[in-house]
């Protein structure tokens, strides 16, 4: 079976936001498209204590429980069943999805007998990087959808390095049409 994994679509990426991806409203419509098609929609959010380890790199954003951390109201939310946290901990960047800590992607989708999974989200250069590298190294087939995805662009050439490296781990780059 196949599901769709939806990676951190939250305020904070947005533009507006306090750590936003210049082109993270484009992607609502693709991803609101791509919900309709999957019976199995999960999303993770980052989510952060505000003494995070994390906020040494990055500005303060998607504080647990805040404005920054909901989902865009423009967002298809009624077929998110599962919410995963992640970044949860002090000392936790948790740019991976499998790296929820309220619950485990891995059983879920071990229970859903799920081996296609599809990625879609913000930030290309952190965590849909990451939660595909960790989806191919426990063996799903993993699709990232490039129309579906955009960027935080902290650093010039990231970006493309990132879509380099999901390639050549094995992901496969589709196209919403
Ligand atoms: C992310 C930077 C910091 C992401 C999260 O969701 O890609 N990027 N925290
Ligand atoms: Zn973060």
């Amino acid at each position: 079976m196949k599901a769709l994994l939806l990676v951190d679509l939250q305020n904070d990426f947005l533009p507006g936001g306090a750590l936003p991806a210049p082109d993270g409203n484009s992607i609502i419509p693709v991803v609101n498209a791509l919900i309709d098609q999957f019976e199995l929609v999960i999303a993770s959010k980052d989510w952060h204590p505000n003494n995070s380890i994390h906020f040494q790199k990055w500005p303060i954003h998607c504080l647990a429980n805040s404005a920054g951390a909901a989902f865009p109201e423009e967002l298809n939310q009624h077929k998110i069943k599962t919410v995963l946290l992640k970044g949860t901990r002090n000392s936790d960047d948790g740019y991976s999805a499998f790296e929820a800590t309220n619950i485990q992607l891995t059983n879920i989708l071990n229970e859903n007998q799920v081996d296609q999974l599809y990625v879609c989200g913000l930030t290309t250069e952190y965590c849909v990087k990451n939660t595909v590298l960790d989806a191919l190294n426990a063996g799903y087939q993993t699709y990232v959808v490039k129309e579906a995805v955009a960027a935080v662009k902290a650093q010039p050439g990231d970006e493309e390095k990132a879509w380099e490296e999901m390639q050549d781990a094995g992901a496969i780059i589709v196209h919403y049409a």
